[in-house]
């Protein structure tokens, strides 16, 4: 996608700093933290957001939670705990219309909604 600040990411255009890549996801930090740990992890295939997944997609999206422990154990936080948001659309106050998972962690998390 020409215009998706994500899609610029992956191709290198706007920098940012990568903490896992491979043929299919890219994980970088986020750049407003919300955390002591805030890493963003994206398909690289252009999916606008997890309620325009297809099928075929569900395989991409269970490796990205695979991922995501391999990033907790690599960086050392899988034990203390951590937080995986994935916000959806307008309500779910989604801004960038690219699948992506939060990770939060490296203290208590507060504002807990469910
Ligand atoms: P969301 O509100 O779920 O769509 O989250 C979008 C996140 O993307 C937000 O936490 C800030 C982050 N973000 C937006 N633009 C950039 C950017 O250019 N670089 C990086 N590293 N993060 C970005």
């Amino acid at each position: 996608m020409e215009d998706c600040i994500f899609c610029k990411i992956i191709r290198g255009e706007i920098p940012s700093i990568k903490v896992y890549e491979d043929d299919e996801i890219l994980a970088f930090n986020d750049v407003n933290p919300a955390a002591p740990i805030h890493i963003l992890v994206i398909p690289k295939k252009h999916i606008n957001s997890l309620a325009d997944m297809k099928p075929e997609d569900e395989k991409l999206v269970g490796k990205i939670y695979g991922v995501i422990n391999k990033i907790a154990e690599d960086k050392g936080f899988k034990d203390e705990g951590f937080r995986v948001i994935v916000n959806c659309g307008k309500n779910g106050g989604q801004e960038v219309m690219h699948l992506h998972f939060h990770i939060l962690a490296g203290k208590q998390l507060g504002e807990k909604i469910v």
